[in-house]
């Protein structure tokens, strides 16, 4: 087909114009999904189950107008331990942070932290003391959903939950081997990620039971990815600690690498960064199985190995897991969590 002469302009115009207005859609819908503050979830509600609805992941630090605060220092501060990780991750200690500012930039954000908790056979009778000191000190202020893991609904107690602060009791198996109860903490989570936390939280930590809260645990510990330093190995080398040193396993760290040594008593996060972990450890677990390998120490040193190649964005110094048969020392200048003394043989379903 052939144009007229007075007709080409026209197609030409018509076309340069189409691709103007595509511009200026494109452009102000991404640029509006850019700058957006509310949850990402308001936009990908699909039904389809290969594409999970995920919360928000970004929030700008916000502080109110005419806040009152000490004014803080680039010269003085603590000297005394160490806070920031040669990857330029924080280290939380008491005296790094001021709650109050914290408290005032995190609280508007309408944030929901997920808290799971496993307390399979005979450790459910450390949940009420875990529940009512978490109730206290652990992330006043914030919607919290603890998700209980238990083989005995039946005695998970009732304990009285503050505003804003919902708790389910999800059933799992018991086991014959406290081993296996620890390990199976991964794979656990992972699924329960994938069926319903990642629709109803933002943040989330999963805890040992057999412990209690003394002090604040708050907005400060968010992030990313968060580890805790474990207490009993904050002050060793790296050729001391207990990381499995089998090459065969998928949890092996050679002697001369590590950057401190995590507990397994605490895993922190955006809950999709805490899936890929879990879901990570689980699969490295299931090799070393395959091949008749349990790790050192079970799930801890997975998340270990995990830790030392995918860096956590903040670590929690050990104030947040302490030792109840451990004295305090001058570093640590407030206990938040520690766990409780407990006699192995008595709680656990094997020696
Ligand atoms: C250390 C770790 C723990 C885990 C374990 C290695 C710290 C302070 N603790 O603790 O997190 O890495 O070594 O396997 O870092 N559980 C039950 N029922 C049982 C046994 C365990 O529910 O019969 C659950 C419970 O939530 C408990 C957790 O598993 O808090 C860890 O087990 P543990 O407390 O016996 O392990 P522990 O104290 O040696």
């Amino acid at each position: 087909m052939r144009f007229s002469t007075n007709f080409k302009p026209y197609v030409l115009l018509l076309v340069v114009g189409i691709f103007l207005l595509l511009g200026y859609v494109y452009f102000n819908f991404f640029s509006e999904r850019l700058n957006r503050d509310i949850p990402v979830d308001e936009d990908v509600k699909s039904s389809s189950p290969s594409k999970p609805m995920v919360r928000s992941r970004v929030w700008n630090m916000v502080s109110p107008e005419k806040l009152l605060y000490k004014q803080p220092s680039v010269l003085v501060g603590r000297t005394d331990v160490v806070t920031v990780t040669p990857w330029l991750a924080s280290i939380i200690w008491e005296g790094t942070f001021d709650p109050v500012l914290v408290d005032n930039i995190y609280k508007p954000m309408n944030l929901t932290i997920a808290t799971t908790v496993f307390a399979v056979g005979k450790y459910v009778s450390f949940l009420r003391d875990f529940l009512e000191t978490a109730e206290m000190h652990f992330m006043v202020g914030f919607n919290v959903r603890y998700y209980v893991f238990t083989d005995r609904p039946q005695d998970v107690p009732s304990v009285n939950l503050t505003q804003g602060r919902h708790l389910s009791v999800i059933q799992v198996p018991g086991s014959n081997r406290w081993q296996e109860i620890s390990a199976r903490r991964m794979e656990i989570i992972q699924t329960t990620i994938e069926s319903q936390i990642r629709r109803e939280a933002d943040y989330i930590f999963c805890l040992d039971v057999d412990s209690k809260f003394h002090a604040r645990w708050g907005a400060e510990s968010l992030g990313r990815l968060v580890a805790v330093i474990h207490p009993g190995y904050y002050d060793q080398t790296r050729a001391n600690f207990p990381y499995e040193r089998r090459p065969a396993s998928m949890a092996y760290i050679p002697m001369d690498e590590g950057d401190y040594y995590y507990g397994g008593a605490m895993i922190g996060g955006f809950v999709e960064d805490v899936y890929t972990l879990t879901t990570v450890c689980r699969n490295r677990f299931a090799v070393d199985a395959g091949n008749s390998i349990e790790a050192a120490w079970q799930e801890e040193s997975h998340l270990n190995r995990y830790l030392l190649y995918n860096k956590p964005s903040k670590v929690l110094s050990p104030e947040y897991l302490w030792q109840d048969f451990k004295a305090k020392t001058k570093e640590v200048k407030v206990i938040r969590f520690s766990g409780v003394i407990k006699n192995y043989a008595e709680v656990r379903p094997n020696v």
